[in-house]
């Protein structure tokens, strides 16, 4: 192991110190938060270290100048933060083509070559801006884009000059080409395909892309292969090739990929005859999984395609898939924020007592939520006591979730495009238990109930809905 230098370890004391700054103002809500001081004049390594370390609400406040490169990194940092509000990402691009005197394409290749090959959700932000210019401005800046190909840049960037080359040329023949001549390059095309807004340039790649899949011999371009079919051609054809994936490929990534883009095809298009046996197929393979790992995302994938295939199967045969997924598995529920509406998109569900369940909470919306489970008629307890609470200065704490007993579980404060999961065992108790979002103001339009029963077959054959618990009528609907 190297040392660190002692001026990395100076920074990190120094830089520690400085940016506790902001964060005491933030623990006093009636100040405004001062812009964070950054030390602009040292080196470009240690400018960014201190950025990274910033907060995006942080970042979003640093000083800057556009006339003056000094502040350059502060524009870097803000088109390539992860999440960070669009008019950032607009503000950064705007001003970087201007001082590095280059096309916008130039600048959001080099923020896209930034950016780690797992944070997609960036990267499809980058390429969106990018593949969003006029087309003559794409057009005239071909060459960048082969070059990008050529060249040794990220896997993000490589992603967006195909995506970018194949929207120029409208045609994939040459991108294609330029793929296959480079080692790892055709996973990065094909994650780039969703990206394509032409929809004659993604009918013509379905042809070649099933061919890739069903010949390929590597997993990684086979799972991307599937993934990008079902984005491009999501009907009758690609969830029979998807539903093969499940059921014979012996690769446990290639059956995870399948089983996502599974959940892109519209229910209207699935043919019947694949239903029951891709149903069975998801329940044996849940039924390898070893228990501990059951509540990791690629297994919640399957069990949430189990459990649509089960609700489209007649009688028995549906009801017989659900008891073999409930007694293998765990009960997933899937609850996003409706965007600028304040309101979760489910209004109830049901659990059976004391069974494992998984809530997954999604974020889509710009503004910030998390969700509180808490004891049945807790809500305007639990809503008015949050409401109270200052920001805590800890970055890693849980915001607005009061210290009671009401509280069962909590998510995280989730900023925009994220996603938390909170896995734990249902109420041994039966009755209609509250879920809210405590962010302050939130909790009197953002909450539904968790409807916990003794047995759920019982319910199933006898189903009672529970009551809205602001209003004490039963919920007219089950989603919103
Ligand atoms: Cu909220």
């Amino acid at each position: 192991m190297t040392q660190p230098r002692p001026s990395a370890i100076l920074c990190g004391a120094v830089l520690g110190a400085m940016i506790l700054s902001p964060l005491v103002a933030h623990a006093r809500p009636s100040q405004q938060p001062q812009p964070p001081r950054i030390l602009m004049d040292l080196p470009l390594r240690a400018v960014e270290y201190q950025l990274d370390r910033l907060t995006n609400d942080e970042l979003a406040l640093v000083e800057r100048k556009e006339g003056d490169v000094r502040y350059r990194p502060v524009y870097v940092a803000l088109l390539t933060r992860k999440n960070i509000a669009p008019q950032f990402r607009q503000e950064a691009l705007a001003v970087l083509t201007k001082m590095d005197k280059a096309g916008p394409s130039q600048v959001l290749l080099e923020a896209l070559a930034r950016i780690p090959g797992a944070d997609t959700p960036t990267a499809d932000k980058l390429l969106g801006l990018l593949l969003a210019q006029p087309a003559d401005t794409l057009r005239q800046q071909r060459d960048r884009f082969v070059q990008a190909i050529d060249g040794t840049t990220g896997p993000a960037a490589v992603r967006g000059a195909y995506a970018a080359l194949m929207t120029v040329d409208g045609a994939s023949d040459r991108a294609w080409q330029a793929a296959l001549a480079h080692e790892g390059h055709m996973v990065e095309l094909l994650r780039g395909v969703r990206h394509l807004a032409s929809a004659e340039l993604r009918a013509g790649l379905s042809t070649p892309i099933a061919a890739l899949a069903a010949s390929t011999k590597d997993a990684a371009t086979r799972s991307e292969a599937l993934a990008a079919l079902a984005w491009i051609r999501p009907d009758a054809a690609t969830f029979d090739l998807l539903a093969q994936a499940v059921m014979n490929d012996p690769d446990p990534e290639a059956r995870a990929s399948a089983i996502r883009s599974l959940q892109l095809i519209p229910q209207s298009a699935w043919p019947a005859a694949t239903i029951e046996p891709l149903a069975r197929a998801i329940v044996a393979r849940i039924k390898e999984t070893p228990p501990g790992v059951r509540t990791q995302p690629a297994t919640v994938d399957a069990i949430q395609l189990g459990e649509k295939l089960a609700a489209a199967l007649p009688g028995e045969a549906g009801r017989g898939v659900r008891r073999d997924l409930r007694a293998s598995g765990v009960q997933i529920v899937r609850i996003a924020a409706v965007p600028e509406q304040m309101i979760f998109d489910l209004n109830w569900f049901v659990v059976e007592a004391g069974k494992p369940i998984q809530i997954v909470l999604e974020n889509p919306d710009a503004m910030q939520h998390n969700l509180v489970v808490g004891q049945p008629g807790s809500i305007r307890e639990i809503g008015m006591a949050a409401a109270t609470m200052p920001r805590p200065v800890d970055p890693d704490a849980r915001p607005y979730v009061p210290d009671s007993p009401l509280v069962l579980r909590a998510t995280r404060l989730l900023n925009g495009g994220e996603v938390d999961r909170l896995t734990f065992r249902a109420p041994d108790k039966p009755g209609e238990y509250v879920y809210v979002c405590t962010f302050p103001g939130h909790w009197v339009r953002m909450y539904g109930v968790m409807l916990v029963v003794q047995n759920l077959d019982a319910w199933e054959a006898a189903p009672t809905v529970p009551a809205d618990p602001m209003t004490n009528k039963p919920f007219a609907s089950q989603r919103k």
